[in-house]
């Protein structure tokens, strides 16, 4: 007929869910850091993110919601290699993903895990569908594309052969570097500790946790595992914590008062950059 069509505004037809292996991986990557990099030239290789780091796939319905977090001070020349190597494995492994630095603000000792808790807040205050949560070194990179960024079962711990441990597990509970947790999985082992200032221990207790939450850690294989990570040296107001090995005994005693549930921060700032959302927090200092 001649009738014009009263459908012609009708909404796309639905898109399918994404499947569980993203067909567009690619396999083991390339990992380098020696070549200059610049936000300006990251920002050209990813137009289709969108501000504040955000992203959904165009072509199939995602099955997760995952906010990626990154403690971070002082790391800006980290942060350009990470940004310009995550994004496009994200984008290939079609999951709906926001990026959120935490950035700790001023010059007191750093902690690590209160800062991830605060992330996690922020991250929800931000987009309360999130239902999964990566949190990451700013100075880890996977070198294959197959360990993929969402959440699992149970707890996962992804950065498990890292070049700098020659590509081994250097112990069996060992959970540092990039691991993941659905936000009921968070939740259950009552998020992060926050009282572990400076370098250590946070990573084992947060093991613990989820051990003597009854839950168990899954891994990727060793093969696909893989990591490199940017070398740099100690950074100030990171110094080893002597209290970690005392602490990490405890975690059973400590976990239910210490965590998100007694979390306390300051929010400084939230601003939306082209390729992440930087959330400054003011976590105060050791007691
Ligand atoms: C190991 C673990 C890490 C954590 C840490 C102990 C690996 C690969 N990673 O990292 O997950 O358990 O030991 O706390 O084994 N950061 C800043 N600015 C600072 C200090 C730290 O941005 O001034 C951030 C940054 O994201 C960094 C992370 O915290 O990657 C961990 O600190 P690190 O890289 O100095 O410690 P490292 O490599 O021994
Ligand atoms: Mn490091």
């Amino acid at each position: 007929s001649l009738r014009p069509d009263a459908n012609h505004t009708a909404t796309l037809p639905p898109l399918l869910p994404c499947q569980d292996v993203p067909p567009g991986l690619v396999g083991r990557l390339l990992i380098e850091f020696s070549s200059p990099m610049s936000m300006e030239r990251v920002q050209r290789e990813n137009p289709e993110v969108r501000a504040g780091g955000r992203y959904v796939p165009p072509d199939c319905q995602p099955r997760q919601r995952v906010a990626v977090l990154v403690p971070f001070r002082h790391r800006e020349h980290h942060l350009k290699y990470w940004l310009h190597y995550l994004h496009p494995i994200l984008r290939r492994q079609k999951v709906a993903y926001g990026i959120y630095i935490v950035n700790q603000y001023g010059e007191d000792t750093f902690n690590r895990a209160k800062l991830l808790n605060a992330g996690f807040l922020e991250a929800l205050r931000d987009d309360p569908e999130y239902d999964c949560f990566i949190f990451s070194d700013v100075d880890l990179v996977p070198m294959d594309d197959r360990n993929l960024y969402r959440c699992y079962e149970q707890p996962r711990h992804f950065a498990i052969a890292m070049d700098k441990f020659g590509f081994r597990l250097p112990y069996a509970g060992y959970f540092g570097g990039v691991s993941g947790l659905s936000k009921s999985q968070f939740l259950k082992i009552n998020g992060f500790p926050n009282e572990y200032w400076g370098w250590g221990g946070e990573d084992d207790d947060i093991f613990n946790r989820i051990s003597l939450n009854g839950m168990k850690v899954s891994r990727p294989d060793v093969r696909i595992g893989r990591y490199r990570m940017i070398k740099h040296e100690r950074d100030r107001h990171n110094e080893p914590n002597p209290q970690r090995f005392t602490k990490i005994q405890n975690t059973k005693l400590t976990m239910r008062r210490d965590g998100i549930s007694s979390l306390q921060y300051r929010l400084v700032e939230v601003s939306r950059h082209p390729l992440y959302t930087n959330v400054t927090v003011d976590i105060g200092k050791p007691p």
